[in-house]
């Protein structure tokens, strides 16, 4: 399988680091793509012009990660990132969407402040961008310890794969913004999730 791939997009980490807790790391080649580079590629890959996208051994072009990360699962029958019964899979997705909803915004909120031309940026929809995220970290802190709830860790399941990297993209592009703060569930969880093997070997490059 081929991986377009870029070290620093939180979507590629989140597929990688699913890759690697499924054990699917060794069948996937990464080939080095800039989806802002206007000579790269990758457009012929993935009309959408995005990271990630994986082309299968037979040839079909998947893109979007939750549907790349549901794939690589379908190829683990004993292990389940995405559960198959209706209430553990309504949970895991529901807090999928809250994780991937901070990065979608967080995305947004760099694109504004480090592509977009200083004379067309707009301050109101950089702030309406991080209320969200203030907001679903809130949600996510106060999920943070539930017992047997989505976020653990045991099966592990895309949920907490999505938030781990969500929260180190935040830390990684807004370091001086302490999402940390008033949160400490959430920042004790991440202290734990951000160990793994799987993180640790998928850490977007220093700033
Ligand atoms: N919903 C997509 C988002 C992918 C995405 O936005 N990737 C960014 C890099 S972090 C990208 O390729 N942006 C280029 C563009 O929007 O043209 C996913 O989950 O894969």
């Amino acid at each position: 399988m081929k991986l377009n791939h870029s070290p620093t997009s939180p979507y590629v980490r989140k597929v990688l680091v699913s890759a690697l807790e499924l054990g699917l790391d060794g069948r996937i080649e990464k080939v080095d793509s800039n989806p802002w580079d206007e000579a790269d590629a990758l457009p012929a890959t993935n009309p959408l012009g995005k990271v990630p996208a994986l082309t299968t051994d037979d040839g079909q072009v998947l893109f979007d990660s939750l549907v790349i990360c549901d794939y690589l699962d379908g190829l683990q029958p004993e292990t389940s990132l995405i559960p198959r019964e209706a209430a553990a899979r309504t949970a895991v997705l529901r807090l999928h969407a809250a994780a991937d909803g901070i990065l979608d915004a967080a995305v947004l909120r760099l694109i504004e402040r480090a592509r977009r031309p200083e004379g067309y940026r707009w301050p109101e929809w950089d702030a309406r961008q991080k209320a969200k995220i203030d907001r679903a970290l809130d949600l996510l802190d106060s999920e943070a310890e539930a017992p047997a709830g989505p976020l653990t860790l045991a099966p592990i399941t895309l949920a907490p794969i999505t938030l781990g990297c969500a929260l180190g993209y935040l830390d990684f592009r807004f370091p001086e913004e302490d999402w940390r703060a008033g949160r400490p569930k959430l920042a004790a969880w991440y202290r734990d999730f951000a160990g793994r093997p799987s993180m640790r070997d998928t850490a977007p490059p220093e700033a």
